[in-house]
């Protein structure tokens, strides 16, 4: 073997392959490192002589409780819809945008909080840096020698500390600072900040407590607000910093340490993956994304899958806010699109993977954000539809707001409640956990579903049901019944048809449910062979726009398949063929998915490639992956690295299909039947790999190991009894499982 391969393969057993690492301090913010336990975010520069730690909390946002409904909007719907059928389309956008619009215009912001930054006089020049973020304990950490001494920093956001905390050490007895710096106005730095957002209700806190002992020193940040929910800012953020503190006291680093990383590491390591490993692997990171184009790195692949998980366990955890379009880490106080929640397309994209990458508990933020969007989306619709249930339009912020904001055009679209409220039904299927459905998602899910027994409105043209006035996710204009609503609305009225059977309940709305649901107007066929994205047949071939709404009934939802519906899938793939391969980092992460579920393994890898490319080439940034791995849209939205994590599990593992008897109501009724698929979609770049751990619909829990490209062995946990249907290169297998039964199948998919 020729030495520099023998090396490198040494060298990348040495490197934990769940690792990102490098040789140089970050310049700048997108190639610090994340670290986060769904409350408070940071990102670590690893500085040598100065370190900046930034931070944030994220109930740190401008506004103040606030009602956003236009009172008195829904007299105007009539006339708005009217236009529309005239084909008066810019009336109506200029109607609505004079009398339907969220009061005021705009959503607020989420705001960066402050820095940690760490001084150690007369440290430069260090030799034997290296900085690097370990996936597995979540855990970052800088070291390097500077002036004969070697200094470690460790930095971990505990979850069940709640805190960041910062561990440094130095090989010798040595001096450093180390001091907040508040990202606001009017509040002094020092090793405490308080103050109040500008133009906000918000009032925050963060302190830091040094405790040394021998040459280690463990610096404690906390941090918190006044924010108690969307509706009462009340809380005491100095109060709460000083609970958590008090309740931290006497414990050691290596207490604190330890407890993070069993925290952490219940959830991370659920899934493990492995698709093949090369020399690339034992480069720095920023050096593998560079070279990703080059050589086949498979590798990196598996690590920006894991990294989705790791960053999902970092931003959404029980008691905090949902993700929001960066996280919950943002450096700016003019954050691009806000940093809210954008839920056209972003704020569900990051929730995709908590099903296969066996997360599920990570969800349960959106569903508290639900639940206030509940609320102060029936007033919405209310107000602006005079109908009942509730609705949220296309974005939301941390007060809920649920009317369309920004512009009538884009942000006059209905179904952003409905798309969220799909995912309480998702949560369900992977976890089969009825009380989850009984106590939490059924009464949202109901809700949802009653605005649009009430806003639904006959085509005069075709007889058929659909929204409006609406849009196709901001492209198009405003319009009546785009593709994307009326596939959103059929799979809610759907969800909310199969948990009403399932619990018993709500007969008369499930018999209103199912006869309005076959009666919303279909998915169609266009001239160009093209799934159609409006009533009218009038897409443009030529465009090439980031957003593919009426794809949805292909992914996220599953009403078009190759087995139901043969020739809408044939159209839906033909759309996506129109659309292209380039995209801003979002939209390929979508398309990954899609290619993933029209089984084409290597156009989904092909779109992967194009993702796994750097974002700054030096300036603007363009879409890509920065230093960091985070996904840039550019800038650094979230959502990509959440999607093409999700499109990575669509490639080994699917069971979208509406799944066993509960379920078996489908979407299109034509002799559909749920399975778990096995490797539907694998790239020919991945012939070996095993995937442990990826939970299915139906509550199974999935390990897969391949070969040459073929499977070589599945197995299959059952959560709760279940019927279970198997597919895997055209074959299928039925087997009837019982609570906690595992079964090993091969490729034949006969039982081991
Ligand atoms: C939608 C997208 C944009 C961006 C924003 C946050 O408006 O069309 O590309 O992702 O959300």
């Amino acid at each position: 073997m020729p030495k520099i391969l023998l090396a490198t393969i040494l060298l990348a057993g040495v490197l934990p392959a769940q690792q990102l690492w490098y040789n140089k301090p970050a310049q700048i913010w997108t190639d610090a490192l994340p670290v986060g336990n769904g409350r408070m975010g940071a990102m670590v520069f690893g500085g040598v002589a100065h370190e900046r730690i930034q931070f944030n909390e994220d109930t740190v946002w401008t506004g103040e409780p606030h009602d956003y409904a236009h009172k008195g909007a829904a007299k105007y719907l009539p006339q708005i819809r009217e236009l529309l059928w005239e084909g008066k389309q810019k009336e109506a956008e200029d109607l609505a945008m004079k009398e339907f619009m969220s009061e005021p215009l705009h959503q607020k912001a989420y705001q960066a909080l402050g820095d940690l930054l760490i001084d150690i006089p007369g440290a430069e020049n260090a030799t034997n840096y290296k900085r690097w973020l370990d996936l597995d304990t979540g855990i970052a950490t800088t070291e390097f020698t500077a002036n004969g001494i070697t200094w470690r920093r460790e930095v971990l956001a505990s979850y069940p500390a709640n805190a960041v905390i910062v561990h440094v050490t130095s090989s010798k007895p040595a001096e450093f600072t180390a001091t907040l710096k508040c990202a606001h106005a009017n509040c002094k730095d020092g090793a405490s900040m308080s103050g109040q957002v500008e133009d906000s209700a918000i009032r925050f806190d963060a302190r830091l407590e040094r405790r040394k002992q021998g040459n280690s020193t463990t610096l404690i940040l906390v941090a918190a607000t006044n924010f108690k929910n969307y509706r009462d800012v009340s809380a005491d953020p100095e109060q709460r910093n000083a609970a958590t503190l008090a309740a931290l006291k006497g414990k050691s680093y290596q207490t604190l340490r330890a407890a993070h990383v069993r925290d952490h590491e219940a959830l991370f390591r659920r899934v493990t993956i492995d698709l093949g490993t090369s020399p690339a692997a034992a480069l720095p990171t920023d050096e593998r994304i560079a070279a990703f184009a080059k050589g086949n790195d498979p590798a990196l692949v598996a690590l920006l899958f894991q990294y989705g998980r790791y960053l999902m366990i970092g931003s959404s955890r029980p008691g905090g806010q949902p993700a929001n379009l960066q996280g919950l880490w943002n450096e700016s106080n003019k954050p691009a699109w806000d940093s809210k929640y954008t839920i056209n397309i972003n704020t569900e994209m990051n929730y995709w993977m908590v099903g296969p990458g066996n997360l599920l508990e990570c969800q349960l933020p959106l569903f508290e954000a639900l639940k206030d969007l509940s609320q102060s989306g029936a007033v919405v619709a209310k107000e602006h539809y005079n109908a009942r249930g509730w609705v949220v339009h296309h974005n939301f912020d941390l007060w809920r707001g649920a009317a369309p904001i920004n512009a009538s055009n884009h942000g006059i679209w209905e179904t952003g409640g409905a798309w969220l409220s799909t995912h309480l039904w998702e949560q369900y299927l992977f976890s089969m956990d009825k009380q989850f459905l009984r106590d939490t998602a059924y009464p949202l899910m109901k809700g949802a579903a009653t605005f649009f027994v009430d806003a639904l409105v006959k085509d005069p043209k075709t007889g058929y049901l659909y929204t409006g006035p609406s849009n196709s996710p901001e492209q198009g204009g405003l319009v009546m019944g785009p593709t994307m609503d009326r596939e959103i609305v059929r799979a809610l009225f759907g969800d909310v048809i199969m948990a009403s059977k399932i619990l018993d309940v709500d007969k008369e709305l499930r018999a209103q449910l199912t006869d309005m649901r076959a009666r919303i107007a279909p998915d169609q066929i266009g001239r160009y062979g093209q799934l159609q994205e409006w009533m009218e047949d009038k897409d443009d071939p030529k465009n090439q726009h980031r957003h593919v709404s009426h794809l949805w009934g292909v992914f996220p939802g599953s009403e078009i398949t190759p087995y139901g519906t043969p020739k809408l899938w044939a159209a839906a793939r033909q759309s996506l063929i129109y659309r292209g391969d380039a995209a801003t980092g979002w939209s390929m992460g979508w398309k990954i998915n899609l290619w993933a579920r029209f089984l084409d393994g290597d156009h989904a890898y092909r779109i992967l490639q194009n993702l796994i490319t750097p974002a700054h080439d030096g300036r603007p940034s363009r879409a890509g992956l920065f230093v960091n791995m985070f996904d840039a849209h550019p800038p650094f939205q979230i959502d990509g690295n959440f999607g093409a994590a999700n499109g990575i599990a669509e490639m080994l593992l699917q069971s979208q299909d509406p799944y066993g008897t509960e379920t078996s109501l489908s979407p299109v009724e034509s002799g559909e039947q749920g399975f778990l698929h096995l490797l539907p979609a694998l790239p020919s770049d991945f012939p070996n790999g095993k995937v442990t751990g990826l939970l299915a619909r139906g509550g199974f829990e999935v390990s897969l190991a391949w070969q040459n490209g073929k499977l070589a062995k599945a197995t299959i946990h059952a959560k709760v009894a279940r019927p279970l249907k198997v597919r895997y290169a055209g074959n299928e297998a039925s087997f009837q499982m019982k609570a906690g039964q595992t079964l090993d199948i091969g490729p034949d998919l006969k039982s081991l």
